[in-house]
């Protein structure tokens, strides 16, 4: 394991090697990096969570964003959770294409991470990659993620500020919508806006925020990624959250929700599957067999 003082000095200097190399170490075994783990002291730098459906155009938002942190000589991190799917390639190789001209700045740290099959498609090890970037030097990081069922809420709940990415003719994500990604979005982005429906788009969920009484803890910002357009509103409308964010409520918030998805974690990992799986073949065989019996044992 390399030491924090070494990852800092090498992120300083745009050498992320150091870095690369413990999160391969974290990713691989997170309770091997316990201790090292426990002596880390991050900084207040925000996490900032992109989610949306495949192919909104998360990861060219995240190229210009960076773009225009990298100007303001901020150094920024981004993680990508892919999910386990055929597509999986074929996503690292496209972000190899949109963020081209970032994976060799020294000020940019971009890294992608395979869910494992971790239900909701965020990577398992998320909390301690996040807080090893918050600890290493970075002043802002991104948490990449696709839209699929759980994850949006997933990373609400690791997130300081999470922007939610749709496009225009996205009918099935104002169900998701109405199906809680009200609840976890502080900034919706109508991504694409280039597009004929844009603008009704985004009116749609301004109307959707007003009738949640939700204009105050969400926005709407329209963009057009891939021609640069709408950056500097998105980037206004992240610093404005974050001013609200950074209130000692919000962060105690998040603190607790991360501490909770720790301790769910680690008891997880205290059930060994395979021995509930043997004694309840035995016990299935009794008449008198009761299902809440049988799993207090394991409690
Ligand atoms: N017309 C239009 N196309 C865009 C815009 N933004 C991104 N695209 C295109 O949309 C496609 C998907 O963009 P990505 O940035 O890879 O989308 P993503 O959400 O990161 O995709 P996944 O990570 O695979 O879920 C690319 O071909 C982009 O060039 C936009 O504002 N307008
Ligand atoms: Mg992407």
């Amino acid at each position: 394991m390399q030491s924090i003082e070494q990852i800092k000095q090498g992120v300083e200097a745009g050498n992320f090697l150091a870095l690369a190399k413990t999160i391969s170490a974290i990713e691989n075994d997170a309770n091997k990096a316990t201790d090292f783990l426990e002596s880390l002291r991050p900084s207040l730098a925000p996490i900032i969570g992109i989610t949306g459906p495949p192919g909104a155009g998360k990861s060219t938002l995240i190229a210009s964003l960076i773009q225009a942190w990298v100007e303001e000589g901020k150094r920024i991190a981004v993680l990508s959770v892919d999910p386990s799917s055929p597509f999986h390639q074929g996503a690292i190789l496209g972000d190899r294409i949109r963020m081209r001209e970032w994976y060799l700045h020294p000020q940019v740290f971009i890294r992608s991470l395979a869910s494992r099959g971790h239900l909701g498609g965020l990577n398992a090890t998320t909390i301690e990659l996040t807080t090893l970037l918050q600890s290493a030097g970075f002043d802002i990081i991104i948490l990449e993620t696709v839209g699929v069922g759980q994850s949006e809420v997933e990373v609400a709940a690791l997130a300081d500020t999470t922007l939610v990415v749709l496009v225009p003719e996205a009918g099935d994500d104002i169900q998701m919508m109405k199906s809680g990604l009200m609840e976890v979005a502080d900034i919706f982005v109508v991504n694409k806006s280039d597009r004929p429906d844009a603008n009704a788009f985004a009116s749609h969920i301004q109307q959707m925020l007003i009738e949640n009484h939700a204009t105050e803890k969400a926005s709407v910002v329209q963009t057009i990624a891939s021609q640069k357009e709408g950056i500097e509103t998105l980037v206004a409308a992240i610093k404005h959250h974050q001013a609200l964010a950074n209130h000692v409520s919000s962060k105690k918030k998040l603190l607790l929700s991360k501490t909770m998805q720790l301790i769910v974690a680690k008891k997880m990992q205290q059930l060994n599957y395979t021995e509930i799986e043997e004694a309840l073949s035995e016990a299935m065989q009794t008449s008198s067999f009761n299902i809440f019996e049988f799993a207090k044992k394991f409690f």
